[in-house]
């Protein structure tokens, strides 16, 4: 049984701040679960731009509000408290926050840990290998 805290990560390896966002990774491929699960904080006030090119993400907003634009179509969808958006189609989206938003993040793949190294511009491009010895 895996029994974490948030407090735990803090100041870790599992603690990751990228600028746009603040990422507290709960669980990671090393973990061995078969998926990741992390509480990102998009800050206020920011555009952030994302592809998981290789993953399928569920994101579960518990706090804060902002929108979420599918660059597919267009479609923007307002995204606050008790919203999921799931990205089964692998869509390029942007995330604007209109106030710091509190997200729950399922990665299957898992992440690695090692992903917010294989930045392309200023978003996640995630396409390395996702084995968990290769996370090490
Ligand atoms: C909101 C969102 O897509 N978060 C993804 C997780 C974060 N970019 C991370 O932990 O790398």
């Amino acid at each position: 049984m895996i029994v974490r805290s948030v407090q735990d990560l803090y100041g870790t390896d599992r603690d990751v701040d990228n600028g746009n966002w603040v990422s507290r990774r709960f669980l990671l491929a090393k973990d061995g679960v078969g998926f990741s699960v992390n509480e990102t904080t998009i800050r206020a006030g920011t555009e952030t731009f994302m592809w998981y090119k290789h993953h399928t993400e569920a994101v579960y907003c518990v706090g804060g509000e902002g929108e979420l634009e599918d660059l597919t179509d267009g479609t923007i969808y307002p995204i606050s408290d008790g919203t999921i958006y799931v990205l089964n189609g692998h869509e390029k989206h942007k995330l604007r926050a209109r106030s710091d938003m509190r997200m729950v993040c399922v990665f299957t793949p898992p992440l690695t840990g090692r992903e917010v190294h294989n930045e392309e511009g200023f978003y996640p491009l995630i396409v390395e290998d996702e084995s968990p010895v290769a996370a090490e």
